[in-house]
């Protein structure tokens, strides 16, 4: 079966869940996701295979076909490999420096060790699996040595990276102890794709002062004006290729879902709805606080406002993530505490994941949507609330540091840092709703072209044409 795949997709994610039954069987089925809708349609045409992690340590299936024919190829990875790769060099290095310091990154030279020998058993297992010529998509941070070991060992692949959250200013990439090996590595790629131009720009800069590269041209968006070429002559092509949606994903929504739900909680006039995993960059804490001071000052009214919070369970190990959990449940207690009554929370919070049908009502029943990381690739809910109103309802406060800012332009745009200005961002878009309400649907319609029109397959199409161009 092995080697003879024209199409390659690594992630550090194998898109398959494992079920246990209750006699305790054990099987392993194929999980639906955002990006493999987008690549399903190229990896079903070209005899496609993905390569990743299945998600459970010391423990991998064999590899299986699907039914549309993608092959999976699980590759196995120990507990230490976990916590040294995914929770420590990845998550508690990587994660932190490139989302511009929210929090501390701790480096560890045993995380880094773990992190190269896990990329080299990634590229080794895309080697085998990779036919001659074919065409490999290495996908995000946690693998970005991949490139540059798959060129050594196969220099007959095209390759593509592409990275799924921001990269930081050089300023602040410089303290990473690995950053030449980093950059090799990213340098095995014939091209390099991030969300925004100014992502783009910021790996450029970098490479400008890093010895044996040249930059020639300046990024530009969805094509590419851009590249980096080393000291033996590679041309690395560099671009921003802004993610998005497959709106289709989201389900139909169930048939008087949103008039059920409203009723659940109440009859609210006005409902606030915030989505994320649960992590400290997505500002979870800052928008509760906002919406507290916004009860404490009258400027909502608690008997007919209420919000929403979905947090999905998330790196639940790591001791930042365990703080911001902490601290998201204790304002939502407090603020419960103060402005809730018996059998009437103003904060309805949920620490859990949903089926999506599930969170396309919520999206649709959300008269204001909270989207305010500290700082965020881009921001796939954002996208997703905006899908779901099509028919210009709703109103998307969003962090100016989202990716999706850019797009977004007709948002309530905030600064997340600024408690004050999440405040005013949520009572212009609160009381643009009744005061305003065609400007606001005029608003959220042009959000629901551009999402509509630039959905997910148009991303994974422009990236892998210009990657074929590279050839
Ligand atoms: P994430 O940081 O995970 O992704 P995001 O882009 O918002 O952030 O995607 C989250 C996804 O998880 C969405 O599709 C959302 O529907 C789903 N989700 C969130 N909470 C959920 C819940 N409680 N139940 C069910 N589903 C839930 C990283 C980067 C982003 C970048 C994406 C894609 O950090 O910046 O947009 O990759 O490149």
């Amino acid at each position: 079966m092995s080697g003879d795949n024209r199409f390659v997709v690594v992630a550090n994610r194998l898109p398959v869940d494992l079920h246990t039954a209750p006699d305790g069987t054990r099987t392993w089925s194929p999980s639906p996701g955002g990006l493999v809708a987008a690549l399903s349609p190229v990896l079903e045409n070209q005899q496609g295979c993905w390569v990743g992690w299945p998600g459970v340590s010391d423990e991998a299936p064999e590899p299986f076909r699907t039914d549309a024919g993608v092959l999976l190829h699980p590759v196995r990875l120990t507990e230490a490999d976990f916590e040294g790769f995914y929770e420590g060099f990845s998550n508690a290095s990587l994660w932190p420096l490139y989302h511009d310091l929210i929090v501390t990154p701790v480096y560890h030279r045993e995380w880094w060790a773990a992190y190269r020998d896990v990329n080299l058993r990634f590229a080794q297992e895309v080697a085998e699996v990779a036919a001659e010529g074919a065409t490999v998509w290495v996908q995000d941070y946690q693998l970005q040595l991949v490139p540059g070991i798959l060129r050594q060992l196969r220099p007959d692949l095209r390759i593509g990276f592409f990275l799924h959250i921001p990269f930081p200013s050089p300023d602040l990439y410089r303290q990473l102890p690995w950053r030449e090996e980093i950059i090799r590595g990213l340098m095995g790629a014939d091209l390099i794709g991030f969300h925004l131009e100014s992502n783009a720009r910021n790996f450029l800069d970098l490479c400008a002062v890093t010895e044996g590269l040249t930059v020639e041209g300046t990024a530009g968006t969805r094509r590419i004006d851009a590249h980096v070429v080393t000291h033996d002559g590679h041309r690395v092509a560099v671009g921003a290729f802004p993610i998005s949606i497959d709106p289709g994903s989201l389900g139909e929504g169930e048939e008087g879902g949103v008039d059920k739900l409203r009723a659940e909680l109440g009859n609210p006039e006005t409902v606030i709805l915030g989505v994320d995993r649960l992590d400290y960059t997505k500002g979870i804490l800052q928008r509760l606080l906002a919406f507290e001071e916004l009860l404490e000052s009258e400027a909502l009214d608690p008997a007919s406002t209420v919000l929403m919070q979905v947090a999905t369970p998330s790196r639940e190990r790591i001791e930042q993530y365990q703080m911001a959990r902490s601290q998201v449940e204790e304002a939502v207690g407090r603020i419960n505490g103060t402005f809730g009554a018996m059998g009437r929370p103003v904060v309805h919070y949920l620490h859990q994941s949903l089926p999506k049908n599930e969170l396309r009502t919520y999206y649709e029943a959300a008269d204001v949507m909270l989207v305010t990381p500290f700082k965020d690739g881009m921001n796939l809910v954002a996208k997703e609330y905006v899908a779901c109103h099509g028919d210009g309802s709703g109103a998307l406060v969003l962090s100016e540091f989202a990716g999706a800012a850019v797009e977004l332009r007709e948002a309530n745009l905030c600064n997340p840092f600024d408690l004050e200005s999440i405040k005013r961002a949520i009572l212009t878009a609160v009381q643009g709703l009744s005061t305003t309400p065609d400007v606001m649907k005029d608003r959220m319609l042009a959000m629901h072209r551009q999402v509509a029109e630039y959905d997910v397959n148009r991303w994974a199409d422009a990236f892998l044409t210009s990657l074929e161009e590279t050839r």
